[in-house]
């Protein structure tokens, strides 16, 4: 046991080390030690705090969690007010908005600008003294907010302590808190399994989870920050531009949007404007704008601000993602798998940049829960690249004869029976393939680019051709005539002649794209793939029962339940030998002849590592063909040992038992060898 003073040492330079990963990692993207080091770094700081209670600070990255919940939060009233933004909806309004800036400042000069993407989130401001985080608040109205320091906290893209030693003595950073895309769709997705409410969208749920009394519940909650100006500022020295702020509060710690550029004149923010929008769907987050703010500071003072919002800043605002438009009626939808989909037919509204007509209703505990009937008017939401939702109901304005939904117990294409399992949302139409909306599904999934892709054998064309009684399974698709698909609509002879030559191309294939082209269930690309690397041809994965299923990388009990079934059943037999008939194939050779030198073989890795990251290194093992398991046993061929596992539990069983082990340098030296990394 270390003495006080050497404790003392020590806890201070972990709390270093650990700030300064926790930076790498949250506000740059980018770590430089491996997960598991930085776990042993935590794990070290815990042990001492346990022994050195006395020694632990508000600043220790233990200390992000509070424990007791609060009653309620205090009032903040905010020394320096935090303004708000005016709005612009045209280039009109910005060309305006540049016109008033330079006849204030009397200048033809052109003005340069900050331009940033208006995160869709909670403005806040965040408190430094001596660089450590002091208190945090909502923005509330601009002039009094609420004091959430312990929410605040929990949040790991914000530093308890700022970084480096030139930050002002007192540093207000102002900024956004907001939940990325992906974090809103996983937290959504689990509260609609559990029948939970889920959020409307990530704003409101950034904001439900900033208003937890219990901070433990936040510390749950996917939240980041985004600094995007100051407020005050005591001692120091601060840039002269906008950005050079920024970048400095970048530096100290914090989180800046990586998207924030320099725009010399007003036509170069428009350029901006178009581009962003552009990206805008395929951003993490979501944004409702682009905020262009006149970037020298001191011009920034001459013009000064009007009824509590700065004259030198503006928000161009992108078409919202949120309207309001009427139900008009509800069809049940059923997909490849048979689960039944209630879509909302909706007055076409312009919503996200496009006119929508459909919109999902997700299931029938969403039905409910939205307490939706045909008639009402509803919040309709688009937003990146996921389908358009209805999140909520205008119950006020309800009409008289709006009517309600009923979920149907019978499959509306085929009749078979509507199935509901236990502690699942979905409902499944029980018809199989006997099913024609199943059929079509399943046939558009063969045909699709990463399955067989069949050049020009769209949607619509496959419904046709189904509609028409020209194919009833995938195989069909391979006896077509060129004159019989000549016949269909929008379909001429020239076309034709192409997709049958499409339909023959696709017949030389590989193994794991047929495999994906099957659409059983839970099989998606990555797990086709790994499917044929395990088994190298169709006979061996056929025979396969689930626990050998189970042995290849990422396949857990249910998807080795759905793939086993899938391959016992006959009609599937009998569809795999129609296609094969047909004349669908590809190599097993190709299988075999990949380089996998290491198959057969188990490895076991362990420890951290400084040159490559750990999960690659696993990834790359596996492409070699090695299972890489978690545990040693006697069926273990090597274990990799990385830094800091000398003693641990996996090498000491591995000597044990006389297992081969390699170092990280020695894995490093194999993956080269194999041509498989690079350093
Ligand atoms: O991303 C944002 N939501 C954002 C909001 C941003 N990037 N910059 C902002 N800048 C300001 C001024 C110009 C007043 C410093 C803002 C906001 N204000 C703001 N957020 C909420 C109200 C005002």
């Amino acid at each position: 046991m270390p003495n006080t003073l050497e404790a003392q040492e020590k806890i201070e330079s972990l709390k270093q080390q650990l700030n300064y990963h926790n930076y790498r990692y949250y506000v740059l993207d980018d770590p430089t030690i491996p997960d598991a080091e930085y776990d042993r770094l935590l794990q070290q700081l815990q042990e001492l705090e346990r022994s050195y209670p006395q020694l632990i600070t508000a600043d220790s990255p233990t200390q992000r969690v509070g424990e007791a919940p609060l009653s309620v939060f205090d009032q903040v009233v905010h020394e320096i007010p935090m303004l708000s933004l005016d709005n612009a909806f045209a280039d009109q309004d910005l060309l305006d908005f540049d016109r008033r800036i330079r006849d204030r400042l009397k200048t033809d000069a052109e003005i340069s600008y900050a331009a940033e993407p208006k995160l869709d989130g909670i403005a806040v401001s965040i408190l430094y003294r001596n660089g450590v985080l002091e208190r945090g608040a909502t923005r509330g109205d601009g002039a009094t907010g609420e004091d959430i320091t312990q929410n605040v906290r929990t949040i790991p893209s914000i530093p308890l302590r700022l970084i480096g030693d030139d930050y002002p003595p007192v540093l207000e950073v102002r900024g956004e808190i907001y939940m990325p895309k992906a974090g809103f769709e996983r937290l959504n997705q689990a509260a609609r399994e559990r029948g939970d409410k889920p959020f409307v969208n990530p704003r409101n749920a950034a904001a439900g989870s900033l208003r937890q009394l219990d901070s433990r519940i936040t510390a749950t909650r996917p939240l980041e920050m985004c600094a995007y100006s100051v407020g005050l500022v005591e001692g120091g020295e601060m840039p002269s531009r906008h950005t050079d702020v920024l970048y400095a509060l970048n530096r100290w710690g914090l989180k800046i949007n990586p998207e924030m550029a320099v725009a010399e004149n007003i036509s170069a923010c428009m350029d901006y404007y178009r581009k962003l929008g552009e990206k805008r769907d395929r951003l993490p987050y979501d944004i409702d704008g682009i905020v262009f703010k006149v970037n020298d500071l001191s011009l920034q003072q001459k013009l000064g601000f009007v009824s509590r919002a700065p004259r030198w800043a503006v928000a161009y605002k992108f078409p919202a993602q949120e309207e309001m438009t009427r139900l008009l009626s509800v069809e049940f939808q059923v997909g490849r798998t048979g689960a039944v989909t209630p879509v909302a037919r909706l007055e076409p509204v312009f919503v996200g940049g496009v006119t929508v007509s459909n919109a999902t209703l997700h299931n029938r505990d969403e039905i409910q829960r939205l307490g939706v009937m045909v008639g009402d008017t509803v919040v309709v939401r688009r937003a990146g690249d996921v389908i358009p939702q209805v999140v909520s109901v205008v119950k006020s304005k309800r009409p008289a004869d709006a009517s309600s939904i009923t979920f149907p117990d019978a499959c509306p294409v085929c009749g078979s029976p509507v199935e509901s399992v236990p502690g699942e949302a979905v409902a499944r139409c029980t018809g199989g393939l006997i099913c024609e909306a199943q059929r079509k599904e399943a046939i558009k999934h063969f045909a699709s680019r990463k399955a067989m892709d069949i050049d020009g054998l769209g949607d619509k064309l496959v419904e046709q051709m189904v509609d028409q009684g020209l194919v009833h399974s995938v195989a069909d698709l391979y006896r077509l005539q060129a004159a019989q698909v000549a016949g269909l609509e929008r379909m001429g002879e020239k076309s034709a002649q192409n997709l049958v030559a499409a339909l023959d191309k696709s017949k030389s294939t590989t193994l794991e794209r047929f495999l994906f082209a099957l659409g059983i269930r839970e099989v998606g690309e990555a797990t086709a793939r790994a499917l044929a690397r395990h088994f190298g041809n169709l006979p061996a994965l056929m025979a396969a029962d689930e626990e050998q299923l189970q042995q290849v990388p990422d396949v857990g009990p249910v998807v080795a339940h759905f793939v086993a079934e899938f391959f016992q059943q006959e009609h599937t037999r009998e569809a795999i030998v129609a296609l094969q008939e047909c004349g669908v194939h590809w190599s097993d050779l190709e299988v075999a002849a990949r380089h996998e030198p290491l198959a057969g073989k188990t490895y076991v890795v362990t420890g951290s590592f400084e040159l490559i990251k750990r999960d690659l290194a696993k990834k790359l093992l596996q492409d070699l063909g090695a299972k890489v398991a978690g545990s040693v046993s006697a069926k273990t061929h090597c274990v990799v040992v990385g830094g800091g596992a000398e003693n641990n539990a996996k090498y000491v069983k591995a000597r044990e038992l006389g297992i081969e082990t390699m170092d990280e340098e020695q894995l490093v030296t194999l993956l080269k060898e194999q041509g498989v990394f690079e350093g």
